[in-house]
């Protein structure tokens, strides 16, 4: 097996396709591509320039959700993490994608970035802009608690690519240095906890340790 996965460990993305890896308890090698100074030949593997990719032999492979559901399907031996009937596997694919589209914008892409990656890139923190952020993410904690109800996982009770594309933009969040409200949010700040303690996250914690100390 050569799977070679490339990006950045602080990125959601690729985390979210390194927390799969880890749980399918598949062997990969990262390269590192930075965002925003990717070198030219990566263009040819991702035409967009965006992390994460992943290279299996001669397959490129872009764009995270492409890249988790392509392992489901080729490593069917592995542990499950994409749904086992057509519903689960649509509710799946919505969380994936609510916490990508709607919730990343604001958590990964306006607070971190301005709190921790915007010194680094010779700008400064548009800190009016993370009060709106955080303003506008009230309504996404109030819906993804609400989807918990009294479950520990988002589909099906257990836990799926749901729970970790979720989690993951939390992981952004808490490294801009804001964390859910647990009085407000228990559930979801549960949650959150649950998918953080697993071996898989705690890893891919150590190894981000690096990296964010660079930053900071
Ligand atoms: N939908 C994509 C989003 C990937 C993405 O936006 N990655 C960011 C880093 S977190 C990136 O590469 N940004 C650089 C750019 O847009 O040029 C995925 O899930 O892979």
């Amino acid at each position: 097996m050569s799977l070679i996965l490339y990006g950045a460990s602080l990125s959601p993305f690729v985390r979210k396709v390194r927390a799969c890896l880890i749980e399918k308890k598949l062997d990969y090698t990262m390269e590192l591509i930075l965002p925003r100074n990717q070198p030219d030949w990566y263009f040819d593997i991702n035409p967009l320039g965006r992390i994460p990719a992943l290279r299996d032999g001669d397959l490129d492979l872009c764009d995270s959700a492409v890249i988790c559901a392509y392992l489901e399907n080729k490593y069917p031996e592995t542990v499950s993490l994409c749904g086992t009937d057509a519903a689960e596997r649509a509710r799946i694919a919505w969380f994936e994608k609510y916490a990508d589209y709607e919730v990343a914008p604001l958590a990964t892409f306006t607070v971190f970035f301005n709190r921790i990656l915007a010194k680094s890139m010779g700008s400064s923190c548009d800190e009016a802009a993370v009060q709106k952020a955080l303003g506008k993410l009230v309504r996404h904690y109030d819906y993804l608690e609400q989807q918990l109800a009294d479950n520990d996982y988002f589909v099906g009770n257990r836990f799926t690519l749901a729970d970790i594309a979720v989690a993951t933009q939390w992981v952004n969040l808490s490294y801009g240095q804001e964390v859910l409200d647990a009085d407000k949010w228990p559930k979801l700040v549960a949650h959150q906890q649950r998918i953080w303690v697993r071996e898989s996250f705690q890893a891919l914690f150590s190894d981000e340790a690096k990296m964010l100390a660079r930053l900071s």
